[in-house]
């Protein structure tokens, strides 16, 4: 085995813990036998870039405490056999000897796990896996926007590694696991696979792509970061909402290289237009306001404008789930995407200089974000709107959704003098009129602190 020059700290030594210690007994119940190791992968906050990592520009998120956690075991069965503590997600059993296959039009929990495997088998060309026995434990809010999925794939992918005794680093893990993750079908950015590895305690992170790379970003003090779920799920895989706002950003890439006169080969990121043309990010919206019209554009007039067929458009822009979408808000996605990447770069300039009235700029930027997702990218939904709302009457400085929207949870910045006061408004507003609402509030209302990345956890 190939060593890395510099092995991963992933390793740290076991804790006694409750939880660990509960699935270990799991563990011992459905297996008889004792956990090889554990390895565990952090959910996340994005702060703020909403919807923007898979158009290339850079995110800033933090972990959260909630994560994937799996006690593992290497057998000697040819099978993966995954269990799961929490009952809704069953048991599943699959042979190491036949072909991982992800069923794109289903997305059961454990395909997730297998994007994982899939992406560290095929990183090392393993052409027979060794069995695992696995039980999983996860406490991140599923389809919340907090990455219950990234978490689990992250998860699977660190299990394998350690249960084929490689090494990789964490940069490689996320760029494989970001990777992985899309043979469930959502076409995401790696923002919640780079944070899951590349996290550390106390701080949030600017995450840049292209080179995959995560920046420190400290938090104002005398503020902390409230996360609020509005009890709303939105499974991304099983919907088409997700990928037809990346379809759209595809499309806008390719009109907007198109009426600029770029090489059309290989643009897919609104990204790539900004760099292609040395402009700064006030000139894309510019041009934006100049190119593309706020209605929605017909397949028709894209096809005219791209001089492309329908069937190039349907194979070469569009995904499995987008083929049946008619009309695309190209403009309005767009002036978002430019919009929040300009937004990510003056949230880190303000945490960087530390200035009295930093809380309040930074609350500002927040409320735009939530805006743009509102008005321009159309991912929140009448729910998160008002929990949003509350939020800000209830204290917070700045407020937004997070995550992929369309449901799930909100973050709130707020003064930390105020924490006790705004919890108790929030849970008075929003939690405690709805008894499905109230029945969730504890694990849906909660303060967040950076976090640390994922880990290995092996016996002293
Ligand atoms: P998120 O925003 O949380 O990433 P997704 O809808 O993309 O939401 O993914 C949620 C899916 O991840 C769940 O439907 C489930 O299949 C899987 N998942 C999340 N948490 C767990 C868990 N603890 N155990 C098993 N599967 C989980
Ligand atoms: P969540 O909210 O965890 O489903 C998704 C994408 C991110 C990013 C955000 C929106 C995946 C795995 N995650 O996150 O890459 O695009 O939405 O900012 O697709």
């Amino acid at each position: 085995m190939k060593m890395a020059t510099n092995p991963p700290k992933f390793k740290v030594p076991l804790v006694d813990d409750e939880r660990l210690q509960n699935l270990k007994n799991a563990f011992e119940r459905h297996y008889g036998e004792t956990p090889l190791f554990y390895a565990c992968a952090p959910g996340r906050v994005n702060l703020i870039g909403e919807h923007i990592d898979y158009c290339g520009f850079s995110v800033l998120p933090m972990a959260i405490e909630q994560n994937i956690f799996a006690a593992v075991s290497v057998n000697n069965l040819g099978t993966i056999q995954l269990a799961n503590i929490n009952p809704l997600y069953n048991n599943i059993t699959v042979s190491c000897s036949e072909e991982i296959v992800i069923d794109r039009t289903n997305p059961k929990w454990y395909y997730y796990f297998l994007c994982g495997v899939k992406g560290i088998q095929e990183k090392f060309g393993i052409t027979r896996l060794p069995g695992m026995s696995c039980v999983i434990d996860g406490n991140v809010p599923p389809s919340s926007g907090l990455s219950s999925s990234s978490a689990l794939v992250c998860c699977a992918g660190l299990v394998t590694m350690e249960a084929n005794q490689k090494s990789l680093s964490k940069l490689a893990l996320a760029e494989i696991c970001a990777k992985c993750e899309r043979y469930i079908g959502t076409e995401g950015g790696g923002m919640d696979q780079s944070i899951s590895f590349l996290a550390e305690k106390g701080t949030a992170k600017l995450i840049e792509f292209e080179p995959l790379r995560a920046i420190d970003v400290q938090l104002p003090a005398g503020a902390v970061f409230v996360i609020s779920n509005c009890c709303l799920e939105m499974n991304k895989a099983a919907s088409s909402h997700f990928n037809i706002r990346v379809v759209e950003c595809r499309i806008a890439t390719k009109m907007l290289g198109q009426a600029k006169g770029l090489n059309q080969k290989g643009l897919l990121k609104l990204a790539q237009v900004q760099t292609e043309l040395k402009a700064s990010l006030e000139e894309m919206l510019l041009l934006v306001d100049e190119v593309l019209h706020p209605e929605p554009y017909s397949r028709e007039e894209i096809c005219k404008a791209l001089d492309i067929t329908s069937q190039q458009f349907s194979t070469e822009l569009l995904s499995a789930n987008t083929q049946h979408v008619t009309h695309f808000k190209l403009y309005q996605r767009a002036k978002h995407v430019y919009g929040e990447a300009s937004r990510v770069l003056r949230f880190k300039d303000v945490c960087d200089c530390e200035a009295e009235e930093s809380i309040q700029l930074l609350g500002d930027l927040m409320n735009q974000s939530h805006a743009s997702c509102r008005d321009l990218y159309e991912c929140s939904c009448p729910e998160l709107d008002q929990l949003v709302d509350i939020c800000l009457k209830s204290g917070a400085v700045g407020s937004r959704l997070t995550g992929a929207g369309w449901g799930g949870c909100a973050v709130s910045m707020v003064p930390s003098d105020k924490v006790q006061s705004f919890v108790q408004a929030v849970r008075e507003a929003y939690y405690l009129p709805d008894p499905r609402r109230a029945a969730m509030e504890k694990q849906s209302l909660f303060v967040s602190k950076p976090g640390g990345g994922a880990a290995i956890y092996v016996e002293n």
